[in-house]
């Protein structure tokens, strides 16, 4: 039998340790050359659940180097001819080392190129086999392992976490009926409404081809001369230019499948679907001054944050959901539910929750895992179907293909981190890189060689995929965009700025002023104007200010007044503090170490780290005022004694020893940090709306850097809690300050 037909599913593997590495092998029977490899009957490994790529881990403690095909070899040096050369053609060492350092990369993703993924579990609330057949929710605390990938779009594999962007959500579950992916967003509607559009979409988005900028970056004509000439993305691009393209951490953001699908009973009764992943903790997001500054001070942002979140044990969980309408729902709620631009409001249609995913273990391998995983739509199991939404039909397409380009081949759905954990049985052979011994020698099928195996299932035997019986299509074959499409772009962007807080929306319009101010084509400027007119004069009229042209009259025929619920990020808010940071900023001299390891305590009570922040590194301090900064922390807090840190104003004359800078306030002076540092990191964490607060009667020093008394400033009156500023983290900005 197959080894891989014994991989068993998923959930409550039993481990079994793989017989390669116990070097275990089963006898050869030296009388039979024709003795197969499926007759030796190797022992079975089983995918471990806790750890589905244990199996294909290498650990190279305490044991030689070896070449690629397993002989010891040391390669510090080349086999040369006489003491100083040349190398020799026969230094096969050298070769090997070098030739596949040379073939190391593969092409990065088209798009999402930036991203960073972690493992999982899946736990189902119950049996929900009266609306799909998905084997992974037809027991209540069924376990799938999961592995999700998070990303950003525009930007190359090495561009900053915080550019301004949707953000790539896509989840694998290994059921044990095969791969099912979500390849979804934080965003739940789409810039397109047909897969023909991308290259185009992309093409305008991604850097110009003459200067290649600007990376990761839509603030350029060709980006803005796309969208206002293609309504259909202005939906998404104001989900994006408002919070949600700025996003605090991947765990505090929701993902979304966006298109509709089908969930599929057994007996093949089907309803429409929507995916939705709702955080557990709550969703955050940066201010734009803030992203810009996390961007060139840690491009690593978001990655470092999932990663360190996971290896402390607060692991990540998100809510899996779904929207379900009748087939008959398709038109009933005023659009077409095919329409990837538009959301089903969840007033109409609210979500019900199917399980939690926990994502609980980093990666072991960047590149074995998050570079190689390789998500497709067209990954789907029984249970689920597609939809006629012509932007998924196109994604089914577009994601096989893109694979086959970055793995070179048809098999990178061999590669450790794209394995099923079901059993694989097929006619499927050869190929680059063919990593199994097919035995069946009747690789077609029907066959009666193989006794007509691999078997084709049905809906009734084998539990065999089946596309929903309610499906079908007539018409006459045309190419041209629905009227139930293309009869309105604006009412949602409208219903999504009607239903953020007056904040979000200032910074919304904010967003779209910074973007639009870099544009040179008067032609292109006037565009947006027409477009943002129709959703609503008075972001049209803002954004004309800036630009310097006449505000528009109002173009009222999408105007209305409607709302809608969970689209905000601020008024949701933090439901967890999990994995927030706080700055203490002290003094070695002054630490009170007592006082800070009891306000640690309180904070890590709630999953909040302190971090100390001193002149240099000492005993209880963690951090340095040359290497800190507001970014590093979701609020700060002012030690006692520490106020002779924060004499002088921001941007004072400098207190650096450089040549011709002048002296300032005594007590400021050391050349251990740049001029003003302390007070900057006050300053700043203050204008990017944080909590801050005084240990120790700050009110003089909150003063003399213009931070007056109010919402999220704590300690002025010399009172500090540790419990008050942990609830000014959940509320975590504080926008009074900029009215
Ligand atoms: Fe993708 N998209 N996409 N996309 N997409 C890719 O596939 C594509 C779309 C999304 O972490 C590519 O493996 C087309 C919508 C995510 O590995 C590529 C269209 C949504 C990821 C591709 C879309 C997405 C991708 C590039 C228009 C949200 C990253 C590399 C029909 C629902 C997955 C790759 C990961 C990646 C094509 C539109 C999400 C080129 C043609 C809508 C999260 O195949």
């Amino acid at each position: 039998m197959h080894s891989l037909s014994l991989l068993l599913a998923a959930a409550g593997l039993v481990s079994a340790q793989c017989p390669y590495m116990t070097g275990e092998l089963p006898k050869r029977d030296a009388t039979n050359p024709h003795e197969s490899l499926e007759e030796r009957q190797f022992p079975v490994p089983q995918p471990d659940a806790a750890n589905i790529l244990r199996e294909y881990t290498l650990n190279d403690t305490d044991v030689y180097l070896t070449s690629d095909v397993g002989g010891p070899i040391p390669d510090q040096n080349s086999l040369q001819a006489g003491e100083r050369g040349p190398t020799l053609l026969e230094d096969f060492i050298f070769r090997q080392k070098i030739t596949h350092f040379d073939h190391e990369r593969v092409p990065e993703r088209a798009v999402h190129a930036r991203g960073a993924g972690a493992h999982g579990v899946f736990e189902s609330y119950g049996d929900f086999s009266n609306i799909t057949g998905a084997s992974f929710l037809n027991k209540p605390g069924k376990k799938t392992p999961v592995f999700v990938r998070f990303s950003t779009v525009a930007g190359s594999r090495g561009s900053a976490d915080t550019a301004r962007d949707v953000h790539g959500f896509a989840t694998r579950f290994y059921t044990d009926e095969g791969n099912f992916d979500i390849v979804g967003n934080n965003i739940p509607v789409f810039f397109i409404q047909d897969a023909i559009l991308f290259p185009d979409l992309i093409h305008a988005v991604k850097p110009s081809p003459d200067s290649e900028m600007p990376q990761a970056a839509t603030a350029h004509d060709s980006a803005w001369d796309f969208f206002s000439q293609q309504p259909s993305t202005l939906h998404t691009l104001f989900w994006a230019m408002a919070q949600h393209g700025i996003v605090r951490s991947f765990r505090q953001m929701d993902g979304f499948g966006v298109h509709t699908f089908r969930f599929v009973t057994d007996a093949g009764e089907s309803k429409l679907v929507k995916f939705h992943f709702t955080s557990v903790q709550g969703k955050a997001s940066l201010l734009w001054e803030e992203a810009q500054q996390v961007a060139g001070q840690n491009a690593d942002f978001l990655r470092e944050d999932l990663f360190n979140a996971i290896a402390a044990g607060r692991f990540p969980e998100w809510e899996f959901g779904v929207q379900v309408m009748d087939e008959s729902d398709a038109l009933k709620f005023g659009f077409d539910v095919m329409d990837p631009t538009k959301i089903v409001p969840e007033e109409l249609v609210p979500i019900t929750k199917l399980g939690k995913m926990t994502l609980n273990r980093n990666p072991t391998n960047y590149f074995a895992e998050t570079e190689q995983v390789m998500f497709q739509p067209g990954h789907l199991v029984r249970g689920i179907d597609f939809s006629e939404d012509p932007l998924l039909q196109g994604r089914i397409f577009s994601y096989l293909d893109t694979q086959l380009n970055r793995h070179g081949g048809p098999n990178f759905e061999q590669i450790p981190i794209n394995r099923p954990v079901a059993p694989i049985h097929n006619n499927n052979r050869d190929g680059a890189g063919q990593m199994f011994v097919h035995a069946n020698t009747a690789a077609y099928s029907p066959n009666t060689l193989n006794s007509g195996a691999p078997k084709q299932p049905s809906q009734q035997a084998g539990r065999g995929f089946f596309t929903s019986p309610a499906r079908e299509v007539t018409g006459k074959l045309t190419r041209g965009v629905s009227p139930s499409l293309s009869a309105d772009y604006w009412s949602q962007p409208r219903l999504f700025f009607n239903s953020i807080t007056k904040e979000e929306q200032q910074f919304l319009i904010n967003a779209i002023r910074f973007e639009t101010a870099h544009l040179k084509s008067a032609t292109v400027k006037k565009n947006v104007l027409t477009q943002l007119n129709k959703i609503s004069n008075e972001i049209a009229s803002q954004v004309a200010e800036v630009l310097g042209m006449p505000a528009p009259a109002p173009d009222p025929k999408f105007y209305h007044t409607r709302t809608t619920k969970n689209v905000s990020v601020f008024k949701t808010g933090l439901k967890k503090l999990d994995g927030l940071k706080v700055g203490l900023l002290s003094t070695v001299s002054g630490l009170d170490k007592a006082a800070a390891d009891s306000l640690r305590k309180e904070l890590a009570a709630q999953g909040v780290d302190l971090t100390v922040v001193a002149e240099i590194l000492a005993d209880g301090v963690d951090m340095t005022y040359s290497s800190a900064d507001a970014i590093a922390f979701d609020g700060i807090i002012v030690a006692d004694k520490a106020a002779s840190l924060f004499a002088s104003r921001t941007g004072a004359p400098g207190n650096s020893t450089m040549p011709g800078m002048k002296r300032q306030a005594p007590g400021a002076m050391t050349s251990l940090y740049p001029p003003g540092r302390p007070a900057k990191i006050l300053v700043d964490a203050y204008n990017f709306a944080k909590p801050i607060a005084g240990m120790g009667g700050s009110g003089t020093m909150f003063r003399s850097h213009s931070i007056a008394a109010g919402p999220g400033v704590y300690g002025v009156d010399g009172r500090f809690t540790a419990g008050a500023f942990l609830e000014g983290l959940k509320q975590f900005k504080f926008f009074d300050r900029f009215n």
